[in-house]
């Protein structure tokens, strides 16, 4: 990674604990500590009170829950794709309102591990559980629940420090309403059947931003009284060479299948502004990997006469233009690291 300075974040001041802080814990100890309240805000004899924490998403790969995130925040931080187990980190989104700071982690979907890779992903959906104060459990509308379903709020049960739970029956658009009724009552049925106890039912659809407020309404309302956890618009800490990897990996995604998106990896090598060049036309220079597994994934990744990575090139290169909020020049490379997902080096290496 470079050590640019990234244009997206603004440095943050970090004031000495106050006395008057919430217990610590990792989460709350890794945001950047914060700030009081910000000038535009009522006077507090006015205000309610301050609500903030953190709330995950999850459920089964291709549930919507990153795209959900990214409704709720309003800006893309988490790509999404129809290929199941496209997230692979826990992301964090960032709802900021005049009332509440809403920090949403997006956790990849839980699955059956075949990889070493799939296993540590499992293993930090739940190290995210016990550390927030909601989850919320995505259960498409448009597939029936099933053994996966069942299985990942059976785990959820289980936790010694269970946090508030509330469901979400997602992608609402694509079912009628009789099936959704269906849906609903179904999910109802898992507090009896599983012991636990939703805070509350909410179909939404990402997709046509149908009830993305009732959500946020929900998920304040269940968060404790705190501080702004970060400065006051900003929507997400992840480091924009994460976000520009995420991207060219979405635009790689589209088009391939089979265990192609499973093994496919973007790493940014370096990136900066050239030099030398007017203010008033700046452009980002950025050197990155697409990493496949095999050799013969490699040739597929490229194309005929290179035809393919010349696409996601350019359907990236608009992507983080829009991102980064300046041209472009995207020099992507194919590499071949053999079996990585499988690699406890390769795994260590790579941040996984
Ligand atoms: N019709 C419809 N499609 C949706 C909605 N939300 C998400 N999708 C689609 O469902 C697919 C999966 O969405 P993601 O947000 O990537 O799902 P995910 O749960 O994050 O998936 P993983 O990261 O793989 O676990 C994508 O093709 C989305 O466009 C919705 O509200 N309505
Ligand atoms: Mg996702």
């Amino acid at each position: 990674m470079s050590d640019h300075p990234d244009p997206l974040v603004e440095p943050v001041e970090t004031p000495a604990p106050g006395p008057e802080e919430r217990p610590r814990d990792s989460l709350r100890d890794e945001a950047p500590r914060k700030l009081g309240a910000s000038p535009q805000d009522p006077p507090a004899s006015r205000r309610a009170p301050f609500r903030s924490g953190f709330a995950c998403f999850v459920g089964r790969p291709n549930a919507g829950k990153s795209t959900l995130m990214n409704a709720l925040v309003g800006t893309k931080i988490a790509i999404a794709s129809s290929k199941p187990q496209t997230t692979r980190h826990a992301v964090r989104g960032i709802v900021n309102r005049p009332d509440a700071q809403l920090i949403v982690i997006d956790t990849p979907g839980l699955h059956r591990p075949r990889t070493l890779l799939g296993e540590r992903l499992n293993d930090l959906v739940r190290d995210t559980w016990s550390e927030v104060d909601v989850v919320g459990v995505c259960l498409p509308a448009n597939q029936r629940i099933g053994p996966g379903d069942t299985y990942l709020v059976g785990e959820l049960a289980k936790l010694t420090k269970r946090p508030l739970l509330v469901a979400l029956a997602t992608k609402s658009d694509l079912a009628s309403p009789g099936r959704m009724a269906e849906h609903l009552l179904k999910i109802a049925s898992l507090e009896d059947e599983l012991g636990i106890r939703w805070e509350s039912i909410i179909p939404v659809s990402a997709l046509t931003d149908d009830q993305v407020d009732v959500v946020a309404d929900e998920l304040v309302k269940l968060l404790p009284e705190g501080p702004r956890y970060y400065p006051d618009g900003e929507v997400t800490d992840e480091p924009t060479e994460t976000l520009i990897a995420e991207l060219i990996r979405e635009a790689a995604l589209e088009g391939v299948r089979d265990e192609l998106p499973h093994s496919l990896m973007v790493v940014v090598e370096e990136m900066g502004k050239r030099p030398d060049r007017p203010a008033e036309r700046p452009l980002l220079d950025i050197y990155a990997s697409m990493v496949v597994e095999r050799d013969s994934q490699k040739g597929i990744v490229i194309g005929h006469k290179g035809q393919r990575l010349k696409e996601v090139g350019t359907a990236a290169r608009a992507q983080i233009a829009a991102l980064v909020g300046m041209p472009v020049h995207l020099d992507l490379r194919v590499k071949v690291l053999k079996d990585w997902q499988r690699d406890p080096k390769h795994l260590n290496r790579l941040g996984f």
